[in-house]
């Protein structure tokens, strides 16, 4: 009885420790990586905005859009890979974004099949 409670009582302590010690736990399934301007950066007005995944996505999957870009004028590309980093898109921006918050939303599949979508923030300075 007494063992069974200390089991449980440290699968507790460890299950809590495991979540404290892993602020971002690793995707087990396709996701971002990083990025160009990066999640909640203030940036002077990029001319293209780069994402990079945990894994290479499966062909044709990948969409991203910048939001609000549009409605600024500005013409957005479709996200084109890198023919040297797979796991890498870009999207050249024609115009400049005036300052403002853009929010970036992207899909795509990886291996598992599993579709994943999400989104982040930069914001634009005045130059
Ligand atoms: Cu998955």
């Amino acid at each position: 009885m007494k063992n069974t409670f200390c089991s449980a009582a440290l699968a507790a302590v460890l299950l809590l420790t495991l979540s404290a010690a892993v602020p971002a736990p690793t995707v087990p399934h396709f996701g971002l990586a990083s990025s160009s301007p990066e999640a909640g950066a203030t940036v002077p007005a990029p001319s293209e905005v780069q994402l990079r995944f945990t894994q290479v996505p499966q062909e044709g999957t990948v969409q991203i859009r910048i939001v609000e870009a549009e409605d600024a004028g500005v013409h957005v590309m479709d996200a084109v890979q890198d023919s040297e980093d797979p796991m890498a898109f870009s999207i050249v921006l024609h115009g400049t974004l005036a300052p403002a918050t853009y929010t970036v939303s992207w899909r795509g599949m990886g291996e598992d099949g599993h579709v994943v979508r999400d989104t982040f923030e930069f914001t634009v300075t005045a130059q």
